[in-house]
C-alpha cells in the first residue's frame, strides 16, 4: 500500500475513496452580490453533476446561527472589536463542525456566503485588532481548512449599500456592519482588495459592477479554471454548450 493510500487526506481523497469536495467561499462588501452569485455556483456546479451545499457565516448551523443574531443586531457591539472578533470565531468553529468539514469530508462541495476574510476585513483591520491576533485566531478556528478558491467581489460601496437598501426597501432594519459610515465601507473594499493582493494563490478580484449575468461570468471563469476537472467541464459543455473556460460545443 503507498503512503498516500494510507492517508486519504493527504492525497485529496475522502476515507471512501471519493475526491474530498471543494471548499469556495464569497467575500466583500455589503450588498456586492455575494448572495445572488453564490444561488448561481450552485445552480451551474449542479449542471455539472457535482453535489455541493451552500451556506453562509455568520451563521450555517443552528448554535451559529444563534450567535448571528447576537452579532448582527448589535448587541455585542458595546463589547468591542475583540470581544465581536471571538464570538464571530465561536460561530465559525461550530460551523466547520457541523457543517463544512463533515460536508467536504463526504465528497460534498461547499460555498459559503463570507469566511474568515470577512473577520480580518471588519474586526481585523478596521477594529484595529493586530494582524498576528487575527492570524493566531485563524489558526484555532480553522485548524485544517483553508478555502480552495476565495472571490472576492470588488464593487464601489455606495453602489452595494445602494443595492442592499432598495432590497430592504421601507420596512427592513439596518444591521450593525451596515449602519456604519461611507470610510468604514470604503476602508472594508481597501482591506479586501490587499487581502486579495497578497494572498492570489487563494483569491480572485472579481469585478460585481454591472448585471448580475456579467458578473456570473467573471465568476465563473475561475472556477471552471482552477478546480473543474475535465469530466465536469465535458458534461458542463454538454448540458449548457458553454463550460465557461473559452470552449463551446460543436
Ligand atoms: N461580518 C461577517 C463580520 O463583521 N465578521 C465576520 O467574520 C463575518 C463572517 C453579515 C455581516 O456580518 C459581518 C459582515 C456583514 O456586515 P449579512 O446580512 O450576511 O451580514 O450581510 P452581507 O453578507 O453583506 O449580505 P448582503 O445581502 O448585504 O450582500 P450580498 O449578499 O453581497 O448581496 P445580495 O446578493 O444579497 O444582493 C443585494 C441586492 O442587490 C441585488 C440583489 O438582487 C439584492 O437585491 N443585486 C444586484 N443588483 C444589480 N446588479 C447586480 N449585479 C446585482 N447583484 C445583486
Amino acid at each position: 500500500m503507498t503512503a498516500a493510500i494510507e492517508n486519504p487526506r493527504e492525497a485529496g481523497r475522502t476515507a471512501t475513496g471519493r475526491r474530498r469536495g471543494r471548499f469556495i467561499t464569497l467575500e466583500g462588501g455589503e450588498g456586492a452580490g455575494k448572495s445572488t452569485q453564490q444561488r448561481l455556483i450552485l445552480d451551474k456546479l449542479a449542471m455539472a453533476g457535482i453535489e455541493a451545499i451552500g451556506t453562509r457565516e455568520p451563521g450555517g448551523s443552528p448554535h451559529a446561527e444563534q450567535l448571528r443574531e447576537i452579532l448582527l443586531s448589535g448587541k455585542a457591539a458595546a463589547l468591542g472589536p475583540m470581544a465581536e472578533a471571538l464570538l464571530f470565531s465561536a460561530a465559525r468553529i461550530d460551523h466547520l463542525d457541523h457543517k463544512i468539514r463533515p460536508a467536504l469530508a463526504s465528497g460534498v462541495w461547499v460555498v459559503c456566503d463570507r469566511f474568515s476574510d470577512s473577520t480580518s476585513a471588519y474586526q481585523g483591520a478596521l477594529g484595529n485588532i493586530d494582524p498576528r491576533i487575527i492570524k493566531a485566531l485563524e489558526v484555532v478556528t480553522l485548524a485544517d481548512i483553508c478555502p480552495d478558491l476565495t472571490l472576492m467581489l470588488d464593487l464601489d460601496p455606495e453602489e452595494g449599500l445602494a443595492r442592499a437598501a432598495s432590497r430592504r426597501g421601507t420596512g427592513g432594519t439596518v444591521d450593525r456592519f451596515e449602519a456604519e459610515n461611507l470610510a468604514f465601507h470604503r476602508g472594508l473594499r481597501d482591506t479586501f482588495r490587499d487581502i486579495a493582493a497578497k494572498d492570489s494563490k487563494r483569491c480572485v478580484l472579481v469585478d460585481a459592477s454591472g448585471s448580475t449575468t456579467a458578473v456570473a461570468a467573471r465568476i465563473w471563469a475561475p472556477i471552471a479554471n482552477r478546480l473543474l476537472s475535465a469530466r465536469m467541464r465535458a458534461k458542463l459543455l454538454a448540458v449548457t454548450g458553454n463550460d465557461a473556460t473559452g470552449n463551446e460545443a460543436q
